[in-house]
């Protein structure tokens, strides 16, 4: 945005701001007050919580931070800090009731489209206010990606519709070579790009193959039917432990039929189609499947070279397709379709290297830990990334169908827990080039 003048980038954050809005209340609106107090799972919180949540960062970072506006209510701070209540606990607390929840995320964006108004706006600096925006509208993308996983654990009759993905249709190769050398990952130019994206640093891969899809359903399932969950040699010490303490032996959502499967896809009961990624898996079953089969996961420098390396000028590119925000036909994000799509669906999507679906359909667990780029400061909070770097978590990239955009650029970074499957997670495998490098 750094080339933008500062009207434009005023209408185009209170579009985003707008499109995150009409997207919060559609997914709370589905719902009755009862099914929006509930809790559906341990791991999530009420619905009513997230909704209230968005409205207090918004008014924590924006209205009162960059705004210096006076508190609306102090007094809830404390009620939406996510730090101080677990998710499992968070439907004991005094909440906002549903009405009062929507009046006060409504009052709060009636005073941040006044701070809009008289903010400078100034692309080229981080802290001139467009960054802000930028974070609070991805913040709140953000939470709905985390209300649809929300949505997919509430049992009772559908509420959220949308249609199919576009079929798929057969990849010319199954898995394409990265050639071995540098790359440029992370980014300093990215307006929002936010702290742990940063700076941009060169990175030495070696070559390696990486699959030019995620795994597929039908990938997956030859691996439960070989017995894959029965094997620990497939199995890291703690995946295997995991897998038997949670009794794991199919994806999440993947519901016994006799001798087969189906699944539960937001209340929809139906077959699995074969040539959709899998999607609700741990890691440590993406690294089991991924070890059945002879390969390994990426790790996060492999995928993000796959994803933005173009051989031909050796530049990182934003998206695997060029520089330009994703359109239909490049890639199943910000929730229009309610499944992946199938291998093959999207082959203006492709990257340089002939790589599909890097971006959307399903997060892709990779083989690296959080930690901060070479030269990471904390921006504006150590509560945003810094906190949660080390060893507890593991990458994830790429993004969902349930998306958004505006949070889906190829150097944007996820992270969870590596037993986490109600999160929109698959993966895809690589497999280490050395010897036919040197060959
Ligand atoms: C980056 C998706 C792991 O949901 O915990 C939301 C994003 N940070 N509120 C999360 C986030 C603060 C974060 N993830
Ligand atoms: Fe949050």
């Amino acid at each position: 945005a750094a080339d933008i003048p500062t009207e434009a980038l005023r209408t185009r954050v209170a579009e985003q701001l707008r499109r995150a809005r009409d997207r919060s209340v559609a997914l709370t609106d589905a719902v009755d007050d009862d099914d929006l107090v509930r809790q559906h799972s341990k791991l999530m919180s009420p619905l009513v919580w997230d909704l209230a949540h968005i409205g207090s960062q918004e008014e924590l970072w924006l209205v009162r931070d960059v705004g210096g506006r006076v508190p609306l209510r102090p007094d809830i701070d404390d009620l939406y800090d996510a730090f101080q209540h677990p998710r499992a606990d968070r439907p004991a607390l005094p909440l906002l009731s549903p009405a009062e929840a929507r009046t006060y995320v409504r009052e709060v964006r009636d005073k941040a489209f006044d701070v809009l108004e008289h903010s400078p706006l100034d692309g080229r600096r981080l802290e001139a206010g467009g960054f802000a925006f930028g974070m609070i509208v991805q913040h709140e993308q953000q939470h709905d990606e985390t209300m649809l996983a929300t949505h997919q654990l509430r049992s009772g009759a559908p509420v959220l519709n949308a249609p199919p993905p576009p079929p798929g249709r057969p990849l010319p190769a199954a898995e394409v070579l990265v050639p071995e050398g540098p790359f440029t990952m992370g980014t300093s130019i990215d307006a929002w790009a936010l702290d742990n994206e940063r700076p941009a640093h060169d990175v030495h891969v070696d070559a390696f193959f990486i699959d030019t899809a995620p795994v597929t359903n039908a990938q997956y399932l030859a691996f439960v039917e070989a017995g894959g969950y029965d094997d620990p040699r497939f199995w890291s010490e703690e995946g295997w432990a995991y897998r038997a303490k949670a009794d794991l032996n199919a994806p999440r959502f993947w519901v016994r039929d006799g001798s087969g499967w189906l699944r539960n896809r937001f209340g929809h009961i139906e077959p699995i189609p074969p040539d959709e990624p899998v999607v609700h898996v741990c890691f440590h079953e993406a690294q089991a499947y991924a070890r059945w089969a002879g390969k390994r996961l990426p790790t996060e420098p492999e995928w993000e070279k796959a994803a933005r390396f173009d051989p031909a000028t050796g530049r990182s590119r934003r998206f695997p397709w060029g520089d330009e925000d994703p359109g239909p036909e490049h890639a199943n994000v910000g929730q229009r379709h309610l499944s992946p799509a199938p291998v093959g669906a999207y082959p203006d999507g492709a990257s340089p290297l002939g790589v599909h679906q890097l971006v959307g359909d399903v997060w892709e667990w990779l083989d690296s830990d959080f930690h901060g780029y070479p030269g990471f400061e904390a921006f504006p909070y150590r509560e945003y990334s810094e906190v949660f770097f080390g060893g507890d978590y593991k990458m994830l990239r790429g993004g969902s169908f349930g998306t958004d955009p505006v949070a889906g650029r190829a150097t944007f970074r996820n992270w969870d827990h590596p037993i986490r499957r109600q999160i929109f997670a698959g993966f895809r495998c690589a497999r280490d080039a050395s010897r036919e490098q040197s060959a």
